[in-house]
């Protein structure tokens, strides 16, 4: 006679002495963002797989460019619903959920990368900033790091000086409200488009132009399909690197360790590498045919800031952040 219980019980452990120690034990860390591998975005995000993979043994990461995994701006809901760990997310994306947090979404608001850092870094506000983003939309912001100062890109050559001169223009900005507004603040008609369908908007000549970092436009050839760069800086933004907290409260404090060092290191190499690119772009976007050129600066940074100051967003700011910000 079989011994029917023995061959239940082996059968019970099977399982368990396979999985242990092996692949499919490992807490899989699957990374969204827009960004191409040319990006400096990617090369980061590659640094910090590697990072990760090399400390721990129980951390696997997924990197998944191109938004080929969740589309650009859905990051968010996709973390919420345990369906992703990591976006690449923007203000933009945090003001969808934290109406006042559009003050941080405003154009000329910050003055370069370092402004930047310490905007989102270990100041009081940007500790209230991380806090805020946990409690109400629950993804940990692990990490900030410099995408670029934003200027922008047109399709055919125009004299540009002031915002009017955008007057009729069909500028591609990302889809959410406040990237629409941004658009429009400039002066231009914005119009939302997913950023790995840009470079086709711009070849058939679907919009006349968009703003965007130097690197990015360098890494998305973007200068292949326009002819003018007009270099209205009008936003110094910046990326976070974002966990949904519940996968983040579920590592240890090891595997939380090695996950933190590895997004420092992403996020100086990307701040090092767009720096960089931003130093000699210009040069190398003349030298591909590109025209470049310098507006009035003051018409533009008066009239954006003016937008925003009278817009419905600034109702909501809170009282006397602006100066905290300009402060630091
Ligand atoms: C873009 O779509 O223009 C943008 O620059 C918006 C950013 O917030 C960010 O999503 C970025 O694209 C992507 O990460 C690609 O670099």
């Amino acid at each position: 006679r079989r011994n029917v219980l023995a061959v239940t019980a082996a059968a019970l452990m099977m399982p368990a002495l396979i999985g242990s120690g092996f692949a499919q034990d490992k807490k899989v860390i699957r990374i969204s963002t827009p960004a191409n591998d040319a990006e400096w975005q990617a090369k980061g995000l590659a640094k910090f797989k590697e990072m990760v993979e090399a400390n721990s043994p129980t951390l696997e990461v997924q990197i998944h460019l191109n938004a080929t995994l969740f589309d650009q701006g859905t990051e968010i809901p996709a973390m919420q619903r345990g369906n992703l760990e990591v976006g690449m997310i923007s203000p933009q994306d945090v003001a969808s959920y934290i109406p006042e947090y559009s003050v941080f979404t405003a154009g000329y608001l910050l003055r370069d990368a370092e402004h930047m850092h310490k905007v989102y870094g270990d100041s009081e506000v940007g500790k209230e900033y991380r806090q805020r983003v946990r409690d109400d939309i629950e993804v940990e912001i692990l990490g900030s790091q410099y995408l670029g100062t934003r200027h922008v890109i047109l399709r055919e050559l125009k004299d540009v000086k002031t915002p009017a001169d955008l007057a009729g223009l069909k500028l591609r900005v990302p889809g959410s409200d406040t990237w629409q507004f941004l658009g429009k603040a400039l002066g231009a008609n914005p119009t939302p488009i997913a950023f790995d369908e840009v470079y086709l908007a711009l070849s058939t000549g679907t919009v006349d132009g968009l703003e965007n970092p130097i690197a990015d436009m360098i890494a998305a050839k973007f200068d292949e399909v326009s002819e003018q760069l007009v270099l209205t800086g009008h936003m110094v933004a910046p990326l976070f690197f974002a966990m949904s907290s519940s996968f983040w409260d579920s590592l240890t404090d090891e595997e939380k360790k090695v996950v933190a060092d590895a997004v420092a290191a992403q996020s100086a190499l990307v701040d090092e590498g767009t720096l960089a690119t931003e130093a000699d772009g210009v040069a190398l976007l003349e030298s591909h045919g590109m025209t470049v050129t310098t507006p009035d600066l003051d018409a533009f940074r008066s009239h954006v800031q003016q937008e925003y100051l009278n817009s419905d967003y600034a109702k909501e700011w809170p009282a006397g952040l602006i100066d905290k910000i300009n402060a630091l």
